[in-house]
């Protein structure tokens, strides 16, 4: 009996054998997705989202662990377009100034002082420059299934409030290794350092540096900015939207209904996270800027005549970077903004 029975699981097994090999090799055990920052912001917790949504709607067939803090890539952010590519990640909530360096048209949303707010963003994003980004993404591996927000990016600083380009005058401010931040912060009389987000944090705190850009509700307020920083301008003078992607040959090789789920799951998180980091920053409810000020902070809100002044300074680097981005993505770009006045 006991012979028949081993035998009878040996022939089960032979049948079963190559069934069960290809479904693995069909599908991982895990997925890896990139995230540059902590799990805690925003950012890593719409990617947690994300990975809970796929995973819940797939009864488990697509588990997706989220990497924060950039651990993909040793800390290296810039790098990540790349290792996403060659499938080190299969998914990423990323930021498009981390890719610009490698991506250059992505360098549209780092044009100093272009986008005025939100709704010329939207627009931008759902319009024609937005597909053509993504078309463009796509081409080279990558399939963009939604679009979150990092958000306006904001200087804040240890030493003098900011409110015309001679405030910041020698400034040591860090910013991400991308070029053209380089250039606008030295169009405008800084002295910019670049360093990855991880050093960058020890930087605040030891006081290495003396100020830096990025958005408030998504990274200032969970960082609590304000312990390094007493200075906060209000400036706009780049957007930081998200992209949340797969790499193709991942995608491909989930089931059409697997795909759909993965899409749908992607534009919930996405939108709720961008819900999120928007919230308090649009007039009349700018109650992040409150929160800013509950804690000791100075907070200068510049109009439109003085992003002009800070604008002017930096035509060069539009100039310039228009040629790389592609005048005619740039053309498209101002075509979509200029619906919204
Ligand atoms: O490094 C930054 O400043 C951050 C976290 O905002 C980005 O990844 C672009």
């Amino acid at each position: 009996m006991k012979t028949r029975l081993s035998l009878f699981t040996l022939m089960a097994c032979l049948v079963l054998l190559p069934s069960l090999v290809f479904a693995q090799a069909k599908y991982k055990d895990e997925y890896k997705m990139s995230v540059v920052v902590g799990p805690k912001l925003p950012w890593g917790e719409g990617a947690t989202a994300f990975a809970d949504l796929v995973r819940e709607r797939t009864d488990g067939r697509i588990n997706i662990k989220v990497y924060t803090s950039s651990a993909l890539m040793a800390g290296k952010q810039t790098n990540e377009f790349l290792l996403h590519r060659q499938g080190v990640a299969d998914f990423c909530f990323a930021s498009t100034i981390n890719w610009s360096t490698t991506i250059k048209p992505l360098n549209l949303f780092n044009l100093p002082f272009f986008f005025p707010d939100y709704t010329a963003l939207d627009a931008v994003i759902t319009g024609q420059p937005g597909k053509e980004l993504e078309e463009m993404l796509q081409q080279k591996g990558v399939t963009v299934l939604a679009w979150g927000e990092n958000g306006f990016r904001e200087i804040t600083n240890s030493k003098r409030s900011i409110k015309t380009p001679a405030d910041l005058e020698g400034l040591k401010i860090r910013v991400v290794g991308t070029p053209i931040f380089i250039e606008t912060m030295q169009a405008l009389g800084a002295n910019p350092v670049n360093m990855n987000w991880g050093d960058a944090q020890v930087a605040f705190q030891q006081g290495v540096v003396d100020g830096q850009e990025n958005p408030v509700v998504a990274i200032e307020i969970p960082v609590k900015i304000w312990q390094f920083h007493k200075y906060a301008t209000i400036w706009r003078y780049v957007i930081d939207p998200l992209m949340l992607t797969v790499n193709n040959e991942v995608m491909a090789s989930f089931t059409p209904e697997d795909q759909e789920i993965i899409r749908q799951a992607a534009m919930e998180a996405a939108t709720t996270q961008r819900g999120i980091v928007r919230k308090g920053l649009i007039a009349p409810d700018l109650s992040a800027l409150d929160t800013l000020r509950e804690n000791g902070m100075e907070v200068v809100e510049l109009s439109q005549a003085d992003r002009d002044i800070f604008r002017a300074k930096t035509s060069a680097v539009y100039e310039k970077w228009t040629e790389v981005i592609g005048a005619d993505l740039v053309k498209k770009a101002e075509a979509a903004i200029a619906t919204t006045r």
